[in-house]
């Protein structure tokens, strides 16, 4: 590790707020946790991106978040020069449980309230997004029940610049009396309580409309979209037929892009999905719409005991997260936090100096 570490701002992947203290003691001062060696390692190159699911409860947020870390483990087949590290014990905990459940075709169970463990996990060499490090929070849906969201027990919701905002349509139409429009007055009325204002300090809000295996009035576009998703299979097959490179990484995001007019169509035929859109635009969030499955098929037993009727085969997930990387472009560099030093006017050292400034940042 670099000693340069001890001059650089380093932001806790875990409560976003800065380290600061001796890079010995590699712990954050705020949440106490420690910070992941191999966070401290690869920092320059894993800028943080946190963020954080909300959604009424049994709408799917812990089954689409454990899609997508699945896949996470997995995408070194596509792109070519990905790993991933899990960046905490807890993460790799439900990293291993997530896989025994995929083995055995079991789903997550309900989140308890009080239960809130960030998801770390450092990813690398996702050919145009680089590096980041992936922090997600999943938490209760009990807990956006509130028009003024409880920010102690879901510290991300105030401080995360992607939120995904995962509700199942077959689920909104089933239970009206908890609307989607209502999901996100709460969470406006939770950032301007606590002084955040969207349109200055922006956000992007992540649309997921999830169990879209069991939507049956899907329009046909969006159907085939759905379900043409190859990137599960290949990478359970491991055969590298699928490869996600800048030119294929632009074509998949210029459809995403298709699929977000389509569905914000769908679902401005709803008064509630129209009222949702209008509030979000009026807020200056940057609003756009993912349609996925994370199962990929249907799912039997209750809420407590959910079991995969056939194999697991989560469709079109990556696109949320490809959303949040979209919004969230590395930066050149993140070496330093404070501006370079006060250079020599006009003396021969001015250029010597400003050269040697160069050439640490790029270090
Ligand atoms: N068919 C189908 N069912 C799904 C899908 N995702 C989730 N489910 C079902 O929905 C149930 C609830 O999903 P969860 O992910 O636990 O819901 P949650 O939003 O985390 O709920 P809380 O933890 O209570 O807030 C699961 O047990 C499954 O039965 C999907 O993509 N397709
Ligand atoms: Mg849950
Ligand atoms: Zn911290």
């Amino acid at each position: 590790m670099s000693d340069l570490l001890t001059t650089r701002k380093l932001v806790c992947p875990f409560c976003l707020e800065e380290i600061t203290g001796s890079k010995l003691e590699r712990k954050c001062s705020s949440c106490q946790r420690p910070t992941p060696a191999l966070y401290l390692k690869d920092a320059r190159d894993l800028e943080p991106m946190a963020v954080q699911a909300m959604g009424w409860s049994g709408h799917g947020k812990s089954v689409f978040l454990s899609a997508l870390t699945l896949l996470l483990t997995r995408m070194q087949v596509v792109w070519e020069d990905y790993s991933w590290s899990p960046g905490s014990e807890e993460t790799r905990e439900a990293i291993l449980d997530s896989n025994r459940r995929l083995e055995s075709g079991l789903l997550p169970l309900p989140t308890n309230k009080g239960v809130d463990l960030p998801c770390l996990i450092l990813l690398r060499g996702m050919d145009r997004f680089k590096g980041r490090a992936l922090v997600y929070r999943d938490c209760a849906g009990e807990h956006f029940d509130t028009n003024s969201m409880p920010v102690e027990q879901v510290p991300f919701l105030l401080k995360a610049k992607t939120l995904f905002l995962i509700a199942s349509p077959v689920d909104l139409a089933a239970r009206r009396e908890r609307p989607i429009d209502m999901l996100l007055n709460g969470f406006l009325n939770t950032l301007e309580e606590h002084g955040v204002d969207p349109s200055k300090d922006r956000r992007r809000l992540v649309v997921v409309l999830t169990k879209g295996d069991l939507i049956q009035d899907l329009p046909k576009p969006l159907h085939d979209y759905l379900v043409k998703d190859r990137v599960w299979r290949t990478l359970e097959e491991g055969t590298p037929d699928l490869r996600f490179d800048e030119p294929a990484i632009d074509r998949y995001l210029a459809t995403m892009r298709e699929v977000d007019r389509h569905l914000r169509e769908w679902i401005e035929r709803d008064a509630h999905g129209r009222h949702l859109v209008r509030l979000a635009t009026q807020s200056g969030l940057d609003l756009c719409f993912s349609l996925v499955s994370a199962t990929g098929g249907p799912v039997s037993g209750g809420d407590s005991e959910s079991q995969l009727e056939n194999r697991w085969e989560p469709r079109r997930v990556l696109d949320p997260l490809l959303w949040a990387l979209s919004f969230n472009p590395p930066p050149k560099s993140r070496i330093f936090s404070t501006a370079p030093p006060e250079l020599p006017r006009s003396s021969k050292q001015h250029g010597l100096i400003a050269r040697w400034w160069e050439w640490l940042k790029d270090l």
